[in-house]
């Protein structure tokens, strides 16, 4: 069924407890943790606790739920101290991009150094 748990999802192993991460943020349907690769200075993902497989598929399910997380992404970068001089909000989707797991994440980027422009 769509949003439940999926046995071999990195995230949903995350969110379960049963992987361990560096948390920043909870509620009762979002997490958020450090990446364990950080790309910038700061650089954390907010994942929905429920199981989507990308962004789409979660915009498409949970209208709420995509607005929580984006939400928890504006919280995570205040608590974080990047919301004043900006910051970035990443979805890959899809392989081509390089998405590797495949349970909807929000990368939140900024920090300085952090490129002001795409391309
Ligand atoms: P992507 O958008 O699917 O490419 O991002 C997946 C991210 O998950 C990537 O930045 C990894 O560094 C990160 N990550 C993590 O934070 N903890 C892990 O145990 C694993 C990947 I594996």
């Amino acid at each position: 069924m769509a949003g439940e748990p999926q046995p071999d999802c990195l995230f949903c192993k995350i969110v379960a407890g049963e992987i361990p991460s560096t948390q920043v943020r909870e509620t009762e349907t979002t997490l958020a943790f450090r990446d364990i690769s950080p790309q910038a200075p700061v650089h954390v993902l907010v994942v929905p606790k429920a199981h989507y497989p990308d962004a789409a598929a979660l915009a498409e399910a949970d209208a709420e739920l995509t607005a929580q997380l984006l939400r928890e992404a504006a919280a995570v970068a205040a608590d974080e101290g990047i919301a004043d001089k900006g910051y970035r909000l990443v979805f890959n989707t899809g392989e081509g991009v390089g998405q590797t797991v495949f349970h909807v994440h929000c990368h939140v980027l900024g920090g300085e150094g952090i490129a002001m422009r795409l391309g």
